[in-house]
């Protein structure tokens, strides 16, 4: 069978903003994969012919059954993989938003990918982070609206 050339994809992930607290989850993914075990916003892959604001309110109902809104655009990051087993790469969109209903509370609807979503203070996040989230943070980046 023949292989494609690997190409750049983009991903859409979101920082849900309650109180001075973002969603995060355990990845769950395959070992070996740099990723594996560490905490991450929900999100995923841009589909063909869609909006950023469009993707990040789809990702996070499927991942977690929430409703968001005041969906923004906050940044743009590039994620190289090159290490990992399967090396990838993602330019990474960083969106911000809200709950519709501030009492609604998440579900881990993919519990193969996830191992549970919660609330974590932005000034006690927990370890380890994602890199391309854990670089951010780093570089001192705040997600919440000044
Ligand atoms: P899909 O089939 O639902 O579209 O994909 P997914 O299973 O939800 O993909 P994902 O791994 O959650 O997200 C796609 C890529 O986005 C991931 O492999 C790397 C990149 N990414 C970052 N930072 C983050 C993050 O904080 N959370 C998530 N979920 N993905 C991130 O660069
Ligand atoms: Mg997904
Ligand atoms: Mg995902």
């Amino acid at each position: 069978t023949e292989t494609a050339a690997p190409v750049p994809r983009v991903a859409v992930v979101v920082y849900i903003l309650r109180g001075n607290s973002v969603l995060l989850g355990r990845r769950l993914s395959s070992a070996g994969d740099s990723s594996h075990s560490t905490f991450a916003l929900p999100g995923g892959h841009l589909e063909f012919g869609e909006a950023f604001d469009e993707c990040a309110v789809r990702e996070v109902k499927e991942e977690t059954g929430l409703d968001i809104e005041k969906t923004e655009f906050l940044t743009v990051t590039n994620n190289p993989f090159l290490n990992d087993p399967k090396p990838s790469h993602y330019v990474t969109i960083f969106m911000r938003a809200v709950l519709s209903d501030p009492l609604q509370t998440p579900q881990n609807l993919e519990p193969s990918k996830c191992g549970g979503w919660d609330w974590y203070d932005w000034d006690n996040l927990p370890n380890p982070l994602f890199w391309p989230l854990e670089k951010m943070v780093k570089s001192g980046f705040n997600p919440f609206p000044v």
